[in-house]
């Protein structure tokens, strides 16, 4: 394959060049999925934006058509930034859209479809009104720090309530805004949420939950109904979340206690995933995730391979019965790319054993493991209560450092002489009264190029390992590794560019370097199809 094709992906979204970023406005109109995205016609880095535009009947192959979104108005002619669709009554999309004025200030403009008999949306009408929110010294909004509307939810009072992303110094913000007709925004006194010292918060995403995998519509209130708000914290690239209530008669959010202190601590996936947003799904009664995975490549080899930007095998996102977290788990759909499988029955994974799971194409691969240790766990290390930051512990204590319980996983995208392999495994401790599980997602001998970012990436895993499965699933697709642990508990998503582990020479394996044995409950693996991604036809 020539360089340029390399590392493209056999079944996650992806433009057929250039570069790609936030997802935008994702829908479902007429049973058709919308997906648009942050996009540069022009070449493989950031600029020139505009909404790239393509639908699915499943979620899994798409269909690209002109963009949506672009340029034409004094309300964006800088470009056409981050947004959400709502659906008004009788199922009528709107976007809501940062523009880019003449002076480089963010505004926020309204777009509504041309033709609502057409079901791929084609055409795109911007309003006569635009800019419909606006900075201004009055409303103390900085002009650069004001962007990312949200889909709007409608209150009980018959009006719609919008955030947009902001800051004031370095009070991360969700401003609110009110309209009876989508047209007229009017600035709540109160942003929705703030939190001071975290700085700008990029594409805001707020909406209902409940502990089942059954999705609530964005404007759902009411008893047992639970509200998460997710932030893309722009200091840090990583997409925060806190659980809590929406007190409606007030307009604000309310985090469950200890929930959002400066966000620092749940995240949806704790390796590469930024700008996500969720939708509602009304075909299917589910809420959806989609995000975007950026290279970890150097600027200078993703412009020389012309394209830059993944976006992540949609989820399907809800709340844990514990309530303290989100569950998040690969769409359903994505089975049906599943083609050769291999099961393994119950074995032992003998301490030391490495041990290559044959039959599959590893470069493109769903991959299901689940391990038990509840007889293992005489000689688990102890853990020491400092340790708070669970990626660098894991970058301290990689897939080749031994322990009691641990590590054991996966080594992926492996060369067959083991030189190169992106290592997804667990770690167990002993804490004070408790196990305490380490997954872990380890690049750094993901490949025998120096240049890529090969940072290990690390997540507390909520599973007691004493009653439960320890499960991991990895979805492998070439340069992108998406893992799942403890059945969607955590996630750690990594972009690995191997020189060897190409294609057919990439191989999989099962590994356990601790001291004590463990068992595989099960295992499957699964080679992947090719999904028909954006071609022309
Ligand atoms: N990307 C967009 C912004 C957003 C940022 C610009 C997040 O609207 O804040 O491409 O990645």
């Amino acid at each position: 394959a020539s360089p340029s094709q390399t590392y493209r992906t056999s079944y996650h979204f992806q433009p057929p060049k250039n570069w790609m970023n936030d997802p935008n406005g994702p829908t479902v109109y007429k049973g058709l999925y919308h997906l648009f995205y942050q996009y540069n016609p022009l070449g493989p880095d950031w600029g020139n934006i505009v909404w790239a535009h393509s639908t699915s009947k499943d979620l899994i192959n798409w269909n690209p058509h002109k963009a949506a979104i672009f340029p034409s108005q004094k309300g964006d002619v800088n470009g056409c930034w981050s947004g959400s669709t709502t659906m008004l009554r009788g199922e009528n999309p709107a976007i809501l859209y940062t523009g880019i004025d003449p002076k480089n200030q963010q505004v926020q403009n309204l777009a509504v479809p041309r033709n609502l008999s057409d079901p791929y949306l084609i055409e795109w009408v911007k309003s006569p009104y635009n800019p419909l929110m606006t900075p201004t010294p009055e409303n103390k909004i900085n002009s650069s720090s004001f962007r990312d509307p949200t889909t709007a939810w409608l209150g009980p009072d018959g009006r719609w309530r919008v955030i947009v992303g902001n800051k004031l110094n370095r009070r991360g913000k969700a401003l609110l805004y009110r309209s009876k007709d989508f047209v007229r925004w009017t600035k709540a006194q109160h942003p929705l949420y703030s939190i001071q010292g975290t700085g700008m918060w990029e594409c805001p995403d707020f909406y209902p939950v409940s502990s089942s995998p059954i999705g609530l519509d964005t404007s759902t209130i009411g008893e047992g109904v639970k509200h998460v708000l997710k932030v893309s914290l722009d200091d840090t690239k990583h997409d925060q979340y806190a659980i809590g209530t929406y007190a409606h008669s007030k307009d604000v959010f309310v985090p469950n206690a200890g929930a959002a202190e400066k966000f620092s601590g749940l995240r949806y996936d704790y390796g590469k995933f930024y700008a996500s947003k969720t939708f509602y799904d009304s075909l299917k009664k589910r809420r959806i995730l989609w995000g975007w995975i950026n290279e970890s490549l150097s600027r200078e080899d993703y412009i020389a391979q012309g394209w830059s930007g993944v976006q992540a095998i949609p989820r399907l996102i809800w709340l844990d019965k514990s309530g303290k977290q989100l569950v998040q788990w690969p769409i359903s759909e994505i089975e049906t790319l599943r083609q050769k499988k291999v099961g393994y029955p119950r074995t032992q994974l003998k301490s030391g054993s490495t041990v290559e799971v044959q039959g599959i194409k590893a470069a493109q691969a769903d991959v299901d493991v689940s391990f038990q240790v509840a007889s293992q766990l005489e000689q688990v290390d102890a853990f020491d209560p400092s340790w708070t930051d669970p990626q660098l512990l894991c970058s301290q204590k990689g897939a080749s450092v031994r322990g009691g319980t641990g590590p054991f996983g996966l080594k992926v995208l492996a060369s067959k002489d083991l030189q190169e392999y992106t290592a997804v495994f667990f770690r167990i401790f002993k804490a004070q009264n408790k196990y305490v599980v380490l997954m872990c997602s380890d690049q750094s001998r993901s490949s025998l190029n120096e240049k890529p970012d090969k940072t290990t990436y690390g997540a507390f895993l909520d599973v007691d390992p004493l009653h439960e499965e320890l499960s991991l699933r990895s979805l492998i697709d070439h340069s992108i590794v998406e893992s799942f642990g403890g059945k969607g508990k955590a996630c750690i998503t990594s972009r690995v560019y191997p020189t060897k582990a190409l294609g057919n020479e990439a191989r999989l394996y099962v590994f356990n370097y601790g001291k004590a044995n463990v068992a595989i409950s099960s295992m499957n693996a699964w080679t992947m199809k090719n999904a028909s991604i954006n071609r022309k036809n």
